[in-house]
């Protein structure tokens, strides 16, 4: 006999009534840092809505358990298929309020796109960008990806890629996407393995097809990424190789900055700005990093940097510098946290860079630039970075109907257990990102 009784954690009443206890002293903290503000000549509810209107799409594969290159440690409870997956993005969606929308990954998620688009909006749940994958060989697929996809030496396999690319955008019209975002593993792991100017123009050429099939208000969101698996020379491994991708391909193809994706200490704010003055800017996939392409939770171990990256982002929207504003994605890989938790924790931590951005006092930052104030400048970044905004994005959840503290209210809701129950586990431990 079942004697467990499952708590839906998306419920509303079930998080109203979690929340109640934590009302009043959430209130008190509200009105102090309102206060702060105040003196500060800042009003806080434009911060506030500013929160609320903040939205990031969660990566179908980052609610399963990650792994590396040596081991992949199965979690309970984990998703089975991509139905699965669009259920623990709902309850992120219902714990944050920040997370409306899910980035499929094909043929990951391959599935009947009138059952999906069904479920997901049984959910409340919205597609953002589809992300095309040949870097990997799937079963019965007539060319092999070994020795790369796009920019393959055989005009056999730059067909089936292009091919592949096609189907994404197709599938992507029937769900209601907007963005294809192209990643590739192709390049060398040898010097003198390929020829680095033909394979570039390769890719440009398999690009150009993809970019042709665009419905016009689509974007292609072209992904740069220094190393892996290509070890020694990667295609499009830097954002200026991407830049010059976009600006070859068409107004519709921008820049993805994945912020793992360069090498440690690059000035990743900087390309950001860059990009933005150079219209094209498509989008981010946020995680953290201590060494390489970690993909460790957004804001967990730099989050200045974070910051400072939403620094550029609200700037460029102040000084009108912003022509669409980019997709935010979240790109992660959850080893040994539950993935629910790592993935509402960094939803949460981007709220938070974007809400001390909008803290900055641009006018008087602007001023001090045009004036040298070198110690006051840095100041007023600090000030930003430094001021205590939890109560602001508690308060934003509050509103939204979500939770004002999301990783106590799920655990509470036992749905990791439940899910452990009726999700029997899948045959096998892989290795690897997915
Ligand atoms: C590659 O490392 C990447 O960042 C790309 O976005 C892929 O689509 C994703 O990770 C999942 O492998
Ligand atoms: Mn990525």
């Amino acid at each position: 006999m079942n004697t467990h009784v499952d708590i839906d954690p998306r419920d509303r009443n079930f998080i109203a009534e979690s929340n109640a206890s934590a009302v009043t002293s959430l209130q008190g903290d509200y009105d102090a840092l309102a206060a702060q503000l105040r003196r500060r000549g800042i009003e806080i509810e434009r911060v506030t809505s500013g929160v609320m209107d903040f939205h990031v799409a969660i990566p179908s594969w980052g609610v399963g358990t990650g792994g590396t290159r040596f081991a992949r440690f199965p979690g309970p409870g984990e998703p089975r298929h991509v139905f699965d997956k669009l259920e623990d993005c709902a309850v992120i969606h219902a714990l944050t309020g920040a997370t409306p929308t899910v980035s499929l990954h094909i043929p990951w998620d391959r599935a009947d796109p009138q059952e999906l688009k069904v479920r997901a909006n049984d959910l409340g749940l919205g597609f953002d960008a589809m992300n095309s994958n040949t870097f990997q060989d799937q079963k019965a697929q007539p060319h092999s990806y070994k020795y790369g996809s796009l920019t393959h030496t055989e005009a056999a396999v730059r067909d089936q890629a292009v091919e592949h690319n096609l189907e994404c955008i197709q599938l992507g019209l029937a769900l209601g996407s907007k963005a294809l975002t192209v990643w590739i593993a192709d390049g060398a792991n040898f010097p003198g393995q390929q020829h680095l100017a033909r394979a570039f123009e390769r890719y440009l050429e398999s690009a150009a097809r993809i970019y042709a099939a665009l419905p016009p208000d689509w974007t292609m969101l072209l992904e740069h990424k220094m190393y892996e698996p290509a070890f020694y020379a990667t295609v499009i491994q830097d954002w200026g190789t991407s830049l010059l991708a976009a600006q070859t391909l068409g107004a519709q193809a921008r820049c993805l900055v994945d912020l793992g994706h360069h090498a440690p200490h690059v000035n990743i704010e900087m390309i950001v700005a860059r990009l933005i003055h150079a219209g094209k800017l498509g989008g981010f996939h946020f995680n953290d990093s201590k060494y390489g392409d970690d993909d460790l939770d957004a804001g967990s171990v730099e989050p200045f940097r974070l910051f400072l990256v939403f620094n550029e982002l609200v700037d460029a929207e102040w000084r009108g510098a912003a022509e669409d504003s980019p997709a935010h994605m979240l790109d992660q890989s959850h080893n040994i946290t539950d993935p629910i938790e790592s993935l509402m924790s960094s939803a949460t931590e981007l709220q938070r860079a974007y809400a001390q951005a909008l803290l900055v006092d641009r006018e008087q930052l602007s001023a001090l630039q045009q004036g040298n104030d070198v110690m006051q400048a840095q100041q007023a970044l600090k000030r930003a970075f430094t001021t205590d905004v939890q109560p602001i994005l508690a308060e934003a959840r509050r509103r939204k109907g979500a939770a004002i503290e999301p990783i106590a209210l799920y655990r509470s809701s036992g749905y990791r257990a439940a899910c452990a129950r009726r999700r029997p586990p899948l045959s096998g431990s892989r290795s690897g990102i997915v």
